[in-house]
């Protein structure tokens, strides 16, 4: 039976497009330049992510209030649903943040009331908006966020933008709620969360051919304020727009001379899982170290 995920959130911050690019490839910045039309009612659509079926419920925005006010509504929205993504923006955070706090709370009234199984994530969208210096903080933010909406919300707030330089966060959110309803992808998380465990200052994914982080794995002293550096340049080497790659058989060997991260990528042969690269990302200066955390994952997947 597929699963449903409802996508909830006010007028323009980002719902429909964010499930064009992870469920249908679209091309992120087609999407920031072109807006799509606003959505009217609960629009429905089913599709397939490694071993899960979707069926995805997209609400329109301006709609939300009525939504959240009528039982019958809510009833529609949010029965049987196994994940409810409660998305906001910059701009409305800015703009009203108690607003958008207690609109968080009414939802998770309404899942106790309706539907507890359901599991409530949270997407604060659009971070390109972000002043620099706030945005560079993502603990203060989340502290600033958690204090008022005052939820146990700490592993379901996600931050994503679909602008160039943070793509990589929509795919990593995505990656992160679908793999709590995913063997497949679980079983993958902890094969890279084993082989990584013993190196240091090191990140790993195995992405799709959409180019989307299907799961990622890091070591604990991994520079968190790197993940993004590491996304952008996999976004890059995915979009081949800068010469960055040095062909080296099947893997590319990638240094950037004004940043110490350096990345491998090995494809993975595996379509019928929709599965493309393997990427390893190191801030070590040594190029053994991509070389043996490669070798071990690659010894450690499974594809069957
Ligand atoms: N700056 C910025 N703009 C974005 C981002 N993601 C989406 N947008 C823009 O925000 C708008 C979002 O539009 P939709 O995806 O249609 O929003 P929605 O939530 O589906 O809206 P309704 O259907 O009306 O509820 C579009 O103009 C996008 O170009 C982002 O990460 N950063
Ligand atoms: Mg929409």
């Amino acid at each position: 039976m597929a699963r449903k995920l409802l996508l909830l959130g006010r007028a323009g911050v980002g719902k429909s497009t964010l499930k064009k690019i992870i469920f249908e490839g679209e091309d992120p910045s087609e999407l920031l330049h072109h807006s799509l039309e606003p959505t009217r009612g609960i629009e429905t659509s089913n599709y397939s992510w490694l071993d899960l079926e979707l069926s995805i419920f997209d609400t329109s925005g301006q709609e939300l209030d009525n939504l959240l006010k009528e039982e019958s509504e809510q009833i529609i929205a949010f029965g049987n649903t196994a994940a409810v993504i409660y998305i906001f923006d910059y701009n409305n955070w800015q703009s009203n943040s108690q607003d958008i706090a207690d609109e968080i709370k009414e939802v998770h009234e309404i899942i106790r009331r309706i539907n507890k199984e359901a599991k409530l994530m949270i997407i604060f969208h659009k971070i390109d908006l972000i002043p620099e210096a706030i945005r560079n903080n993502v603990k203060i933010l989340t502290y600033q966020i958690q204090n008022i909406v005052n939820l146990p919300i700490k592993s379901l707030l996600y931050f994503t933008s679909i602008a160039e330089d943070y793509i990589y966060s929509v795919h990593n959110a995505f990656s992160e709620i679908l793999s709590r309803f995913s063997e497949k992808t679980l079983s993958l998380k902890k094969t890279l969360d084993a082989s990584v465990r013993d190196f240091s200052k090191s990140i790993c994914y195995i992405t799709d051919y959409n180019n989307g982080i299907i799961v990622q794995s890091k070591s604990n002293d991994f520079n968190i304020n790197l993940i993004y550096e590491s996304y952008r340049i996999l976004y890059h080497l995915t979009q081949k727009k800068k010469k960055i790659i040095l062909n080296d058989g099947d893997t590319h060997l990638i240094n950037i001379d004004d940043k110490i991260l350096r990345m491998l990528m090995a494809p993975l042969d595996a379509p019928n899982l929709n599965l493309k690269s393997l990427v390893v990302v190191t801030e070590s200066f040594e190029e053994g170290v991509l070389y043996k955390l490669m070798k071990k994952i690659l010894e450690n997947l499974k594809f069957n």
